[in-house]
């Protein structure tokens, strides 16, 4: 499990010339995300993120957020990336949640079980979504050229979503929650060498695109005070 720590900000044409002076520019990608949730935003209110990038699922899950100015403009995730984990965490939180289908679905479900490997029931890719009464809410396409700060290894993401939004990350994976802070260091040390100097927080994709194509979904996030 990791943690990603990141700073979201608009690249500038000024910006781009001090990430092209002194980051080197370690590749372009492309890939296509699919979001996952209940009808009721049952995982999102509760800022979970379940996602499948280029057929690997991925759950960024919460965690407690700083009070200082730099934290503020950070976010910080825990990542999970193995399916088994990812459907066990899932399942906790929508029971959390009190979600009435986990509970008549869970009557139902035995049949579509197979057994994983340390004796814990998995379902297969296709019926834990519906199990869970999960569907996809969001989807779109990103190009990414992605750079490395020369000194300090950070990386630097410049995505283009095929929605029409634009928006770039500093970003620091750390293994153990002891190094957060000091992945926050490297972000303000990271921002002040690309000379960001606004104190706002930039929308990430996802609030541009619910924004766009479900403010319902957009509004509940904002009222609970996720995004
Ligand atoms: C955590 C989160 C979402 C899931 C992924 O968001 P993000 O990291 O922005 O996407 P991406 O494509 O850069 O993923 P990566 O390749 O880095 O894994 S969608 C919304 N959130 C919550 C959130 C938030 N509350 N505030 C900000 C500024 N961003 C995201």
């Amino acid at each position: 499990m990791s943690v990603e720590v990141e700073r979201k900000f608009i690249c500038t044409d000024e910006t781009l010339k001090i990430l092209e002076k002194t980051a080197v520019c370690v590749g372009q990608r492309e890939f296509h995300d699919q979001y996952f949730d209940t009808a009721h935003f049952a995982l999102t209110l509760q800022d979970f993120w379940l996602r499948k990038r280029k057929g690997c699922w991925e759950l960024k899950c919460p965690m407690i957020r700083g009070q200082s100015k730099v934290e503020e403009l950070c976010t910080r995730y825990r990542e999970i990336t193995n399916l088994t984990e990812i459907q066990q965490r899932v399942r906790e939180v929508l029971k959390e949640r009190g979600s009435p289908q986990l509970a008549e679905k869970s009557k139902t479900q035995k049949k579509d079980e197979v057994v994983g490997s340390q004796s814990q029931t998995v379902t297969t890719d296709e019926t834990w979504l519906s199990d869970l009464d999960l569907k996809c809410f969001a989807e779109f396409t990103t190009v990414r050229r992605s750079f490395t700060l020369k000194e300090d290894g950070v990386q630097v993401d410049l995505d283009q979503a095929n929605f029409g939004y634009s928006v770039g990350e500093i970003e620091v994976l750390v293994t153990e929650d002891r190094d957060v802070q000091s992945a926050l260091e490297k972000i303000e040390k990271a921002s002040q060498k690309l000379g960001l100097t606004g104190n706002q927080k930039i929308p990430g994709k996802m609030d541009v695109f619910l924004q766009k194509y479900t403010p319902m979904h957009y509004d509940a996030l904002m009222k609970a005070h996720i995004l």
